[in-house]
């Protein structure tokens, strides 16, 4: 089906792929979302689409307002999609953003949650929320975590493009959408990628086509230190951790957070997806083996506030 333009149907702000970083900041400060058109060539979403496609097949769709009647999901796509796992998750523009909206208040973010969002036909919108709604946190504040939405097909006002409130990121905890509040669609070509952070109201659209399905993957990114949305290490066991890319296996959470959280026996949890790991906390070797982060976990007298 081809796009249509509604004339009165407000769309999310979109800028192309190499738009500079601080423009992009700008409108999410601003909105709370926005549009990265064609962040890979559409040729990449169809290896991922592929990669994924026996998945999608298999999946059941849900049973609730939160998760659809007429839409498939699941997750542990780092696992299922070696181009998820590579080109996606740890996409560079991607990781400059997030580095800007959560780097500040932790030593390193990482993924919170992977998932495949594919509406079916006749499925009505999703219930309106905030992703951050899972955290006991207040709002206005700063963003825990932040969601990002790939378009796997083309995202369109007939096939459910994703709504999002728009500015709803900056209101208090007892404000919800109301009729008068400006709901933009997130229309874009396959490729293209919705950023949204975890604060904004926004919800799946309703798929009004009668054979059309809208895919989209959920890649979300949090705080280091908070607990993942999905359990990362049970999504990527070690035997898969072990074939990705060391930015990767970071990123999924196979690292400490500074010196204290994450540890593995006194070590960097990362020795475990190396061939030997020691399964007592070992000696510090002479020479410095160690990364200082370790050196600092091993020696310590006291903690450091900065290190958490
Ligand atoms: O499918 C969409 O467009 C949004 C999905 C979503 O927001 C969610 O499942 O949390
Ligand atoms: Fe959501």
């Amino acid at each position: 089906m081809t796009r249509t333009k509604t004339a009165n149907v407000p769309e999310v702000a979109i800028v192309d792929r190499g738009t500079p970083i601080e423009a992009i900041m700008e409108i999410l400060d601003r909105d709370g979302a926005v549009v990265i058109r064609h962040l890979v060539k559409p040729a990449v979403m169809d290896r991922v689409g592929s990669e994924l496609d026996s998945y999608i097949r298999r999946a059941a769709p849900g049973e609730g307002d939160f998760w659809g009647y007429k839409t498939k999901r699941f997750g542990a796509l780092v696992t299922k999609s070696r181009t998820f796992a590579e080109e996606i998750a740890p996409n560079p523009t991607l990781m400059t953003v997030m580095d800007k909206l959560l780097g500040a208040r932790c030593l390193r973010f990482q993924l919170h949650v992977t998932m495949a969002v594919h509406i079916g036909p006749g499925e009505k919108g999703q219930i309106i929320h905030r992703d951050d709604g899972l955290l006991p946190f207040t709002h206005p504040g700063p963003q825990a975590l932040c969601n990002t939405m790939w378009a796997l097909t083309d995202f369109t006002l007939e096939n459910g493009a994703t709504n999002v409130v728009i500015g709803s990121h900056l209101w208090p905890d007892d404000r919800y959408p109301g009729p008068d509040d400006v709901v933009a669609r997130a229309v874009m070509p396959k490729g293209s990628c919705l950023i949204y952070v975890g604060s904004v109201f926004h919800g799946g659209g309703t798929n009004h086509t009668a054979d059309e399905w809208r895919t989209g993957m959920i890649c979300g990114y949090s705080l280091g230190w908070l607990r993942q949305e999905e359990n990362q290490y049970m999504a990527v066991p070690p035997a898969v951790a072990k074939t990705l890319p060391d930015n990767v296996q970071r990123l999924i959470g196979y690292t400490n957070h500074g010196p204290f959280l994450g540890w593995y026996e006194g070590q960097d949890v990362h020795v475990v997806l190396e061939p030997h790991v020691s399964d007592v906390m070992p000696a510090t070797p002479e020479g410095g083996e160690y990364t200082e982060e370790v050196r600092i976990l091993k020696t310590a007298s006291f903690i450091d506030p900065r290190w958490v």
